[in-house]
């Protein structure tokens, strides 16, 4: 093998991959089923959801979340106001240790605000997620109509 290629390799890895903060949460948390709703073309806001598994003796914290895609995402919670649901922002969405936790609709979810480009149906949208002790993953979610719409 030569040497010099594997340094470039590796050099050109680092470049497209700043996300350098390997191990930790990030690396524990595993990611099932992600997926971006699809929105209706003037929609400004749409959500993602995934299943987040811990398989680690400890509790890992998901603390925020960005993307290309949008201006603005914030980790959401559907709550009961009064008898309404509304969504809210919170600080952090715990996996426990050797649990899951599911971010679906009508409960947490990744807020995506501001798009940058209308969603397109089977395409994707890049989304890393922070952890508390500052690790980082990156998660690609494929676009698609979720269970709030009705196919006949
Ligand atoms: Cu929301």
């Amino acid at each position: 093998m030569n040497l010099r290629l594997i340094c470039a390799a590796v050099l050109a890895a680092g470049v497209s991959l700043p996300v350098l903060a390997a191990g930790g949460m990030a690396d524990r948390v595993g990611i099932g089923d992600p997926y971006v709703r699809m929105a209706p073309p003037n929609a400004r806001a749409t959500g993602a959801f995934m299943v987040l598994r811990n398989a680690a003796d400890r509790d890992a914290a998901l603390v925020k979340a960005d993307s290309p895609a949008a201006k603005i995402v914030e980790l959401h919670n559907h709550v009961n106001d009064g008898g309404v649901m509304r969504m809210r922002e919170v600080k952090e969405i715990v996996v426990p240790a050797r649990g899951e936790v599911a971010l679906k609709p009508g409960s947490y979810h990744v807020m995506l605000i501001d798009m940058k480009a209308p969603l397109q149906e089977g395409g994707e949208v890049v989304i890393h997620l922070g952890f508390a002790d500052g690790s980082r993953k990156e998660v690609r979610a494929p676009v698609r109509a979720g269970p709030g719409h009705m196919k006949h």
